[in-house]
């Protein structure tokens, strides 16, 4: 490899960073710059002095604030970050680097989403993961299917121009909006997703609320400039949805002769209302942006 290479690896305590850092100097070069961005127990910190690594100790929280510190540190051409609880294949680090040095992407997602193994990943979280992925395509018009993944890898400029902006949390997804709101490139290379060997994960108590947050993030964008995608597309899918319920009670209705099913009609009809109040809000940003424009305009 032509180009130098840092790789910048959070952890809290995983045991599994000795042998992942063992594994990425084989693998990729001796070479390499490794930076570990620690907040683990002093014994812990002490141990990673065998590692050789540059070592920095976070003082505030967040994963994303971690690999922001290292980033920030790190001297290389090109930049890359990689869970240290040895669950992501390191392979899509050397591909990923690749795809970076042939000018074909800015920034490079590990996807798992291909290649899970068995366990390593809740039902809940691949649902989730594949709607923030399926959003985040659709505001960038990038085909990914993996923000959530703990593997990356960028090219240095591209990281030069979001260095000084305040980490919020959204895991790598951070890392992808900013550079895709900015125009850069980003691409996806397959990786194994292995379960987790030691201890518990350590990201977060609410995986849902974390979520929850990229879904803001990403839906703050659209909001800012597509009222009528955001509200109407709501309007339409929460409509729809009481629709699909009231046409099951009718049609129980019409079989049986009886009604019974009030509490479903209900909700069904208070769906209906609530999608179409979304629609009208949707249409109502809409005019009043148009509006805004055209007097910016003048
Ligand atoms: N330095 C640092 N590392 C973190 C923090 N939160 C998580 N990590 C590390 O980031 C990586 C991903 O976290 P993990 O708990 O495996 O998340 P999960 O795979 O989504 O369950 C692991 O190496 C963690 O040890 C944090 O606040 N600071
Ligand atoms: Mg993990």
């Amino acid at each position: 490899m032509h180009q130098s290479i840092s790789i910048v690896i959070p952890t809290i305590e995983e045991e599994s960073l000795f042998s992942l850092v063992e594994k990425l100097r084989q693998t990729i070069g001796k070479d390499i710059e490794i930076i570990i961005v620690d907040k683990s127990s002093d014994t812990y910190y002490n141990r990673l002095k065998s590692t050789g690594a540059i070592v920095i100790r976070q003082r505030d929280k967040g994963v994303e604030s971690a690999i922001m510190q290292g980033l920030r540190r790190a001297k290389g051409n090109i930049l890359a970050s990689i869970d240290a609880d040895e669950t992501h294949d390191i392979s899509g680090i050397v591909d990923g680097v690749k795809l970076v040095e042939s000018g074909k992407a800015d920034l490079v997602l590990g996807n798992r989403m291909g290649s899970l193994e068995q366990g390593s990943m809740d039902a809940y979280i691949k649902v989730g993961n594949s709607v923030l992925s399926w959003m985040f395509g659709k505001l960038y018009k990038t085909e990914v299917h993996d923000v959530l993944t703990g593997l990356f890898v960028m090219r240095r400029g591209a990281f030069d121009s979001i260095r000084e902006v305040e980490p919020y949390r959204a895991g790598i997804a951070f890392f992808a909006i900013e550079l895709a709101r900015l125009g850069y490139r980003v691409r996806e290379v397959d990786i194994k997703y292995y379960k987790r060997r030691h201890g518990k994960s350590k990201l977060t108590k609410s995986k849902f609320a974390y979520g929850v947050n990229v879904a803001s993030h990403l839906i703050r964008q659209l909001r800012d400039y597509s009222p009528l995608l955001v509200f109407g597309g709501l309007g339409v899918i929460v409509g729809l949805i009481g629709l699909a319920i009231g046409i099951g009670v009718l049609s129980d209705f019409l079989h049986s002769g009886v009604f019974v099913q009030t509490g479903r009609a209900l909700a069904a009809f208070m769906l209906v209302v609530l999608g179409f109040l979304f629609f009208v809000a949707g249409l109502i940003l809409d005019m009043l942006l148009e509006i805004e424009k055209r007097m910016v305009k003048k």
